[in-house]
This record gives C-alpha cells, structure tokens and sequence, in this order.
C-alpha cells in the first residue's frame, strides 16, 4: 500500500485498505453500533463483492471484525450484494441480502447470526432455505435487488420491499410473511415510477410529524409520515407520503421528478445508496451513505483504497474544543478573510450570514430552474450582487487551490431565492479529477432568517450543509498544495454587496480510532 496518503480521511470510516460501496444493515444491538459494507477483500476497485464488519460504541471509534458474509453457495457464489437487517422480536437480529446466483441471478437470502450471546455477532449463518425471493413471474434477474429493513404491520405480518425495473421503471417490489422465511409477493408494488429506471437500494420507514425524535421502522400512526427513498442517476432521491399498512397503500404527496426541477434529495454533490436504522437508544434515525471518489480508478489502485463512508444525524455537534469564533464581523464586499488557528484539514466549521442589503439581490431569469446548471454557469469566480459569499476550504495560502461553498440570493417578483454551490473547479492544480460544480437551492425565506452554512472537512472530503440542513452538497478533492498544514480556510464575499458574518465557530476534529481486530485465517 502507498504510504504517501494525504486523502485518506481522520473521522469518517474507512477500511484499512481495498474498495468499499454501500453500507448495508446498519443497527443498532445491545449497546453496540453495527455497519457491514459492500467490500473487495482483493483490490482497491469494485470486484468479489462481501459484507464487511465493524462495530462501535458511539459511531466516531470504529473496530473491523471478520466479515459477516462471503460468497459461498450457490445462492450468493457471485457476490453477497447490499441488503439490511432487521431485528426480529427477542432482540434477533437477521440479514437479509441479494445474492448474485449462479448464471449471475439475484436472488435475496436471509443469514442470522451463530451464536446470539456473543456481543459482536461476529459469526453469520446462511439460512437453509436460501434462496428466499427468486426472480419470477415477470421480475428481471438482472433487477432485483437489495432488501430493506422489515417492518410489521398491526396484523403482524413482516413486509419488505426489493429494488427493481419492470417495464423499464423504477420498482419497489413487496413481499409478506409471516415467519420471515417464506416470502409471497404482492400483487401490486409499494410503489413505482414511470419517471425513473432501476431503483437501486431503496429504503422505506416512518417519521414523526410532531416531534423531532426517530421512530421503529415498524411504527406507524396518524403522527407519522412514511419516506421512500430510491438511488437512481447517481443520486439518493426520496419522496413523502402516508402508509396504510391495511391495504400497504402508499399515497404520495410529491413524486420522483416532479415537474419543478426541484427533486428531493438527500445531498445534492455525492451520497448514494443510503440507508437509515433506527438508532432505539437514543430514538433517533440515523442516515449512513457511500461517497465515492471523483479520483481515477488508476489513482485509487496507486492509493489502495476507494471509497468512505458518511454517517448523519440530525443536528449532530462536535465536542472538541473551539478553537475560533468571531461574532458580528462586516464581509465586505471583494474580501477574503481567513479563519486561523484550526487545523483546516481536518476540521468542523459554522458560520451565519446576515444579510444586510436583500433588496440589491438580482433578478431571477425564470429558466434558470437547474441548480446545478446555474451554479456552474456562476461559479465562485463570476462576480454578482448578493453573493458569491461563503468559505473556501481545501485553500492555498494564495487561493491557487480552493474548494468555495458559498450562496447567492436572487429575486423574483416578492420572492427571494437562495442558491447554494459547491465549486470544486479550482480544488486542484492536479488534472484527471471529476471537478463538476454542484447546486440545490434552499428552500427557505432570507427575509426571516440568516443563512447558515456548516462544513465537515476531512482531508478529501467535505459535506456541506446550507440553511440548517435544508440542502446537503457533499464533494470529493483531492488538492495537490493544500494538503496538511498547507490547507487553509478562509469566509470570502465577491459580491458587490456587503454582507454579515452574525457568528463562525469553527473546530478542528480529532482523529477517530479506527481499529482491527480481524483473526487471522489460515490460508486455504
Ligand atoms: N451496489 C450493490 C448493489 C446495489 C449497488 C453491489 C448500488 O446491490 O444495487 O455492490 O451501489
């Protein structure tokens, strides 16, 4: 493996070494943390695909356990592809995970764990009766994959959903049982969408209208709502709408693609194949996605690794010391100030923009309907009015390297428009990068409150998130100069209108410990 590893990140999970995709079954069981994870054990590109172990007290220290599941019969000798667990009743968990069959079929099979009192559940059996959902009557073998989480309706009837294409359209194909081994399809799917193709990994669970706690999948009442996200076009898309577990009726409120432009979407940069748990001890839900790389495969062979992790929460806080703070600071128009004394490599950082002038803001042009599109037609160079305003990471002393996440406000008729950007263009004097610029607009009104923005930087990644949370851009890069010490951060405004930083708290994060504890296999 190199050693010369500037991009590999301080606290977000990573394996040693080799290739990572999805997170699969994340849960929560008698006081520890599990996350397995689609993994090569052979190589740093996607290939020989297993579920991977590690466990944790508080989701930031990590220990790698044997891997739960390898390919090993004929219902999985292709790859032990992504799926979920389930708690059954009496504190079981289960698995259940596509299998690519002989002549490359995917099938979906159920493993529990050998031995419940161990505490890391570090040995997995597969059930006799694999396979359990076979691709027939008209399914794909081709499409159909990735099991979610079980819930059980007040009939207690188990239901889960499996990703798939039918007719050319994104598919959440429903299964029932009633002993979680025999598994009969519903005539009608939970849900479908002549909009999309094949929905990979979808996920399926309730949230509470009144109270910002997390619920049990299972859970369900006139308080709750239902989301169902898919993972289609490289992107996590989710949709509202309410559950009846009666008739497993799902009626939406809004639909993948709607005809605004303005998808729903967990992270508008990268995050894909998501999947949430419900986190019993702290009753919350907790959202863990693959954040590819935007390097070349050919980089990530010379690394030895590709691919992280990213785990969210609401209103997640760091605890390390503060390092700086300024409050009520002018942002004067054409200023680049820099946030000292934190290791800007490795860093938590918040800031809150005051607005002073809204109405100088310039006009909407009603076409410009793509966020993404209009953030790259005005990336962080391209001078306006109110904004660009925001931080540079990833920067050089000189800005020859930086990484701008910044805002614009643009009016139309007696409506402000908040667009927010991720501009990776100039993140690195090294070619071959993916540097797309990434876009969302926030949904929120500038006239009632100040425009916050707080960005996780880790090394080669940094998520961003504008307006308490209400658009989430996650970006990879991978500067050459801005590395270690070298990297600095700074809160910049090309604006021609001044703006206000009200407060920038900004933290440098600790490494977390991330451990093996992998016993040694004899070699066959
Ligand atoms: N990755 C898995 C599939 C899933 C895809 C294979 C999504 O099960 O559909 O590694 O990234």
């Amino acid at each position: 493996q190199a050693t010369y590893q500037p991009y590999r990140t301080a606290y977000h999970f990573q394996p040693p070494k080799n290739w990572m995709n999805d997170p699969n079954g994340p849960m929560y069981h008698k006081g520890l943390y599990h996350l397995f994870y689609q993994y090569n054990p052979y190589g740093a590109v996607w290939g020989n695909i297993t579920w991977a172990h590690s466990v944790s007290y508080d989701l930031v220290n990590w220990v790698h356990i044997d891997h739960a599941i390898s390919p090993s019969q004929p219902s999985d000798i292709n790859g032990c592809w992504s799926g979920s667990t389930t708690i059954l009743p009496g504190e079981k968990p289960t698995i259940l995970y596509t299998g690519i069959g002989t002549k490359n079929r995917q099938v979906q099979n159920l493993a529990m764990p050998k031995n419940l009192s161990d505490p890391l559940l570090r040995e997995w059996i597969k059930s006799p009766y694999n396979p359990l959902m076979t691709p027939i009557d008209g399914i794909d073998p081709d499409f159909f994959r990735d099991p979610t989480t079980a819930w059980q309706g007040p009939d207690k009837i188990w239901r889960v959903i499996v990703g798939s294409q039918i007719n050319g359209h994104g598919t959440a194909i429903l299964y029932r049982s009633k002993d979680f081994v025999n598994w009969t399809r519903s005539d009608n799917p939970l849900h479908s969408s002549v909009k999309t193709e094949m929905w990979e990994c979808p996920d399926f669970f309730p949230v509470g209208i009144s109270s910002t706690n997390g619920v049990d999948t299972s859970s369900q009442d006139k308080y709750t709502k239902h989301v169902l996200k898919a993972s289609f076009n490289h992107h996590d898309y989710y949709i509202l709408g309410s559950y009846m577990p009666e008739k497993d009726k799902f009626s939406v409120e809004t639909d993948f693609m709607d005809s605004t432009g303005m998808d729903l979407r967990y992270d508008y940069g990268k995050f894909y194949a998501s999947k949430t748990f419900f986190d019993s001890a702290m009753k919350r839900r907790i959202l863990w996605g693959w954040i590819n790389e935007s390097d070349s495969e050919s980089d990530d062979i010379k690394k030895g690794w590709s691919g992280l992790q990213s785990g969210r929460l609401k209103k997640s806080r760091n605890y390390g010391p503060r390092t700086v703070s300024f409050h009520a600071k002018k942002l004067k128009s054409g200023s680049t100030i820099e946030v000292p004394g934190i290791t800007a490599s490795q860093a938590d950082v918040e800031v809150s923009f005051e607005l002073l002038n809204l109405e100088e803001a310039e006009l909407m042009d009603p076409s410009w309907t793509d966020p993404q599109l209009l953030c790259s037609q005005k990336k962080a160079s391209v001078r306006g009015k109110l904004g660009p305003f925001g931080l540079l990471v990833f920067a050089t002393k000189d800005l020859t390297e930086q990484t701008a996440i910044y805002f614009r406000i643009f009016r139309r008729k007696d409506k402000y428009i908040v667009l927010m950007c991720s501009d990776q263009s100039r993140s690195s004097v090294r070619e071959g990068l993916d540097k797309t610029t990434y876009g969302a607009f926030i949904d929120m009104d500038p006239r009632h409150e100040n425009i916050t923005l707080r960005s996780l930087i880790d090394h080669s990644i940094v998520e961003s998130f504008g307006g308490e949370g209400r658009a989430c851009i996650t970006a990879r890069v991978y500067p050459k100069l801005a590395i270690h010490k070298q990297a600095y951060l700074f809160a910049f405004n090309h604006g021609t209108s001044h703006v206000k930083i009200s407060r920038l708290n900004a933290w440098t994060m600790e490494n977390a410990q991330i451990v093996s504890t992998k016993k040694r296999r004899k070699p066959h």
